[in-house]
């Protein structure tokens, strides 16, 4: 069976990519793919090493949050070397990464909510935790951690919330891994190797957020706003206008969309 065909070698093989994925440390099992790659990415491993587990035992989300990897789900990190300028728009290529290989591969229409979910029909089906290490005016290393739920029933999982969804629970069917992981990765290399050359990939991710337009409510640090998604900046912050006319910008926080 296919799903249970994930390796290194499997991966790698034949990818086609010029360096996401030309080297793939695999495990069964592994705390957390996004810890696993920082410690790779400290000891000097390349650009676009990947790291991916069958399972996690201690993910984890935004803000010390978990993130629930049971067997069945996606867990991967990739370790890139941008220049500080690209950090912020290294959200945008993860998502729009995913987007574009869960249409490729599933036929399915995801949706971007801000400011790192990706959801099927408004239900949340992968999360991503981007980290990186900065040292004076250089980016050290920044790790793209990406979390699908694959082939999982969520609602078996009381940790996972009714908001969740999985990609075998939208279709009826269980989906290879191994294809998903593999168009994923080429993907991810294709809008990073974009970044350079203008607007496009900002623009696209925009284009595809399910956020603007809405009412929504945001909650940030110890504030909550409320108010229109009217934009998102280049540099991925949103842009809120609230009752008073007024626009906020916004550079992280949970949307909850009102009405
Ligand atoms: C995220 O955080 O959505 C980022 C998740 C990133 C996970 C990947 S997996 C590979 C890599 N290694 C790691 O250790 N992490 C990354 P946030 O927006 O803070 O959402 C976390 C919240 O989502 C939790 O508080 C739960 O409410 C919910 N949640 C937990 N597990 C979930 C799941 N499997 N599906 C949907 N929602 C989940």
């Amino acid at each position: 069976m296919k799903k249970s065909s994930l390796s290194s070698a499997a991966i790698a093989d034949n990818l086609g990519t010029r360096f996401i994925g030309q080297r793939v440390i695999y495990y069964p099992s592994l705390a957390s793919t996004n810890d696993a790659a920082k410690q790779e990415a400290q000891q000097g491993a390349r650009e676009g090493t990947v790291v991916i587990t069958g399972e996690q035992t201690a993910g984890r989300g935004r803000i010390k949050r978990a993130w629930l990897s049971p067997k069945g789900s996606i867990a991967l990190s990739i370790i890139l070397h941008p220049e500080l300028a690209y950090l912020p728009s290294l959200i945008m290529v993860a998502s729009l990464g995913v987007v574009h290989c869960l249409e490729k591969v599933a036929g399915l229409k995801p949706e971007i909510k801000w400011p790192n979910d990706v959801l099927i029909n408004g239900k949340k089906v992968c999360g991503i935790l981007i980290e990186s290490e900065v040292k004076g005016k250089r980016a050290d290393y920044a790790v793209i951690g990406i979390g699908i739920n694959a082939n999982i029933k969520p609602s078996a999982f009381p940790e996972i919330p009714p908001t969740a969804t999985s990609l075998s629970h939208e279709l009826g069917r269980d989906v290879s891994q191994l294809d998903i992981i593999r168009c994923l990765l080429a993907e991810i290399e294709r809008f990073y190797l974009a970044l350079p050359s203008g607007d496009a990939v900002y623009q696209e991710w925009r284009d595809n957020l399910v956020t603007l337009g809405k009412r929504v409510q945001v909650s940030s640090e110890e504030t909550t706003y409320e108010g229109i998604a009217e934009s998102v900046a280049s540099d991925g912050s949103l842009l809120l206008r609230q009752s008073d006319g007024s626009l906020t910008k916004i550079v992280a926080g949970d949307v909850t969309l009102r009405g």
